[in-house]
């Protein structure tokens, strides 16, 4: 029999956090996307539109950004995060964070598959991006981690702000006893 491997096998509701980045509010598409994760059967837990703060967008794009894209990019990201509404989610379901980056797709519209939202609704490249000096706008940010999840929850929610609650479309997906 093969052996299992532990650490891929996650068999506990996980945590998200997905960010609809002010491209989506400006494009008028947050509604087609957010029913796709209602679609999908995973549970909103925290939801909360808002303007960020220069402060929060630093804490949410961190330095590791700058060790993989450089400074400039991060500064860009952050003005492009900071330069109008944004709505921040939290959802909850099984293998939650890898369902949902499936779903947002790669990270370059050219090489997100149709299906996927940046797929489906953006088409900026990175060589225009950093040719035009802007963040590449791709409408939305999903963590990649359960470790990155922790902290970019914590950055945008406070722990009262994350709702309990057990809506009926999720006994089916959730399985959720009592
Ligand atoms: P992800 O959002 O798919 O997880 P990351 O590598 O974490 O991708 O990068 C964060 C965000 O930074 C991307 O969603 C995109 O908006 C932006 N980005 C990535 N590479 C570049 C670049 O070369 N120029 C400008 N923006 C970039
Ligand atoms: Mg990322």
């Amino acid at each position: 029999m093969k052996k299992q491997n532990k650490k891929q096998t996650r068999v506990k509701l996980e945590r998200t956090l997905i960010l609809l980045k002010p491209d989506a509010l400006d494009r008028g598409v947050t509604g087609e996307i957010l029913s796709r994760f209602e679609k999908v059967g995973a549970k909103m837990v925290g939801m909360k539109l808002l303007v960020s703060k220069k402060d929060t967008a630093g804490r949410h794009y961190r330095g590791d950004i700058a060790e993989r894209y450089g400074k400039k990019v991060r500064d860009n990201l952050i003005k492009m995060l900071t330069s109008g509404p944004v709505i921040a989610m939290v959802w909850e379901g099984i293998d939650i964070l890898t369902v949902v980056r499936k779903m947002v797709g790669s990270t370059y519209p050219s090489l997100a598959l149709p299906g996927t939202i940046r797929g489906d609704y953006a088409h900026i490249s990175k060589e225009y991006a950093n040719a035009n000096n802007v963040g590449i706008f791709n409408l939305i940010h999903a963590s990649a981690t359960p470790d990155e999840a922790r902290i970019e929850i914590d950055v945008w929610f406070k722990p009262e702000e994350l709702i309990k609650h057990k809506p009926l479309y999720t006994h089916y997906t959730l399985r959720e006893e009592d």
